[in-house]
């Protein structure tokens, strides 16, 4: 028979233990990690970690299951990873208690990996992790004193005692009994002095303590949070205001994109795992590299500068045919070719870089500044820039995809060359030039919608940033492509809504293309692509079924 004694502990109390210990060191990296504005909690720097990591195919993979909610995703699957794993460390603890607490300083070694994640992350950044692993060890040993003996529980059919212990002859020394030998392997360190009352006790306060922490960590982060610093935020009026766009540009099609995307409405893409949060008195702006003078802005100044007004449809480049990645807003903000001016280029650069608050960086050629539209944007739609848009400032690039301009919570512009420096999507092998590709989109009727015979009403948007749409044209089934009615042109920069009463529709499923000609008289490519490595291209079709009744 195995020999039992008080430190053999039950495995599911084991398991247990483990878990809770996990769940506590979770928590206290969450509480740690809202004590300072440059700390995180570990779990979002390791989600960080892993994004910035996974290869490009994952990624997309991630992207296209989950859509935005991918990042969610892979917080709950750390969440479960933790657990399993701390549960596995509770079991190991019972026979082999160093290995746990290195499982446990393993743990708080990842948690230091995702600390040092964000560029410019502190030396102190790791220390919610440091508290996690300690918390976590101290935990599971505190569980594992306070756990019952195995020989307590009830296993099958046999109640074993501990009656063993009690027969020993013990050698007593005044009142106190000496040399009750100490318990072996398991029992050196988590010496288990427990009872099942002290080991219910002990969960649910280990349990409550955790829940505080994770909560009032999450609480306090808020602290740190930029809405309020948002709120307080007023826009200054623009020299020269933009007249409000004609009702011309819109379209009276139901089901037609509005011609201008709501904040709320506007798609949203980047590598953040939590929003960054930026307080305006703490942001600044640093315009630096090959310049002849290095020039900072704070949020004031940047506020008393020449601010202009421009409507700038922005494209991603993740943007698949007839996809929804892209969105059109009137954005305020200072010329960036104002700002380099000051700055001063060196003429042997040759990339404008900009580097967001999170490490994650774009970079576009200088020469693109060549008059078009090109934003440090502060503003969309008339409120300061949403906290997911980039709050407090962005920059906004006419007719280069996001990723290689549109830097959101922005911190540096840095004037080097492409020779010097790959961006954050250039590494992982997307194109270092990214001009947006002329594409036309279907907004209604929907994919395989059905409609009613007659006249069908078709319609959507089409854009040609810098460049402008001219015509866009729809077939119907394999029929002669005929111009569609195009709305008024706001300007080149944003894309152009279009409409066509397609008559005499016939009962069936038929299929409807549509291809968009930039002013140029270039017809956009119907060759099919994939959004890597510069964008999709291909003319988008739906197919409708045409129904009576
Ligand atoms: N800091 C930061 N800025 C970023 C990104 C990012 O991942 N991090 N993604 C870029 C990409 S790929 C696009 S398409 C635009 C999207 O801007 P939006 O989310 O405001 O629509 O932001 C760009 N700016
Ligand atoms: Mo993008």
């Amino acid at each position: 028979m195995k020999p039992t004694n008080s430190h053999d502990i039950s495995r599911s109390a084991a398991m247990f233990s483990g878990i809770l210990a996990g769940a506590v060191a979770i928590a206290i990296g969450e509480l740690v990690g809202s004590f300072s504005s440059t700390w995180q909690s570990p779990v979002v720097g390791v989600a960080t970690g892993i994004i910035d990591r996974v290869p490009r195919s994952v990624k997309d993979f991630g992207v296209e299951k989950f859509g935005t909610n991918d990042k969610l995703a892979l917080v709950v699957g750390i969440l479960v990873a933790s657990v399993i794993f701390a549960a596995v460390l509770g079991v190991i603890a019972r026979r082999r208690p160093l290995v746990s607490m290195g499982g446990f300083a393993a743990f708080a070694v990842v948690g230091i990996w995702g600390s040092q994640q964000p560029v410019g992350a502190t030396p102190g950044a790791i220390i919610p992790s440091l508290a996690a692993g300690a918390g976590g060890i101290a935990t599971l040993w505190l569980m594992l004193r306070a756990a019952p003996p195995r020989s307590m529980v009830v296993t099958g059919t046999k109640t074993t005692t501990e009656t063993d212990a009690e027969t020993v002859q013990v050698p007593v020394v005044g009142d106190e009994p000496q040399g009750i030998p100490e318990p072996v392997a398991a029992g050196s360190l988590f010496d288990s002095a427990g009872s099942r009352r002290k080991f219910l006790f002990s969960s649910a306060g280990v349990a409550v303590i955790a829940a505080a922490a994770a909560t009032g960590g999450r609480a306090l982060r808020t602290r740190f949070s930029a809405a309020s610093s948002r709120r307080n935020v007023s826009l200054p009026r623009p020299a020269a205001p933009l007249a409000a766009a004609p009702a011309g540009v819109t379209s009276n099609v139901v089901g037609v994109s509005n011609f201008y995307t709501s904040n709320a409405d506007f798609y949203r893409i980047d590598t953040a795992v939590e929003v960054p949060q930026i307080l305006v008195d703490n942001w600044e702006l640093r315009i630096h590299g090959m310049v002849d003078k290095e020039i900072r802005i704070t949020f004031d100044e940047l506020l008393k500068r020449k601010m202009v007004e421009q409507d700038i449809t922005l494209t991603c480049v993740s943007n698949t045919v007839g996809g929804s990645l892209t969105g059109t807003a009137r954005w305020l903000g200072v010329p960036l070719k104002d700002l380099l001016d000051e700055a001063g280029v060196d003429p042997r650069a040759d990339q404008l870089v900009g580097r967001s608050v999170d490490g994650w960086t774009s970079g576009f050629p200088i020469a693109t500044l060549d008059g078009r539209p090109a934003l440090l944007a502060i503003g969309m739609n008339g409120e300061p820039l949403p906290l997911e848009h980039g709050f407090p400032a962005r920059v906004i690039v006419s007719g280069i995809y996001g990723y290689v301009s549109a830097t959101k919570w922005i911190t540096e512009l840095e004037v080097t060359t492409f020779d010097a420096f790959d961006a954050y999507w250039v590494k992982r092998g997307w194109d270092k030039l990214a001009p947006i590709k002329t594409q036309s989109r279907i907004d209604t009727p929907r994919t395989l919608a059905k409609v009613a015979p007659g006249t069908v009403n078709i319609g959507g948007v089409a854009w040609a940033q810098t460049v402008g749409i001219s015509k866009v044209e729809v077939q119907i089934d394999d029929g002669p492509f005929g111009a569609a009615t195009l709305a008024d042109e706001l300007n080149a920069d944003t894309w152009r809504l279009w409409s066509m009463a397609w008559e005499g529709a016939t009962p069936g499923r038929h299929r409807i293309t549509v291809r968009a000609t930039d002013a140029n008289g270039i017809v956009q490519s119907e060759e099919r692509a994939d959004p890597f490595p510069n964008g999709a291209s291909g003319w988008m079709s739906i197919l409708v079924e045409v129904k009576a009744g």
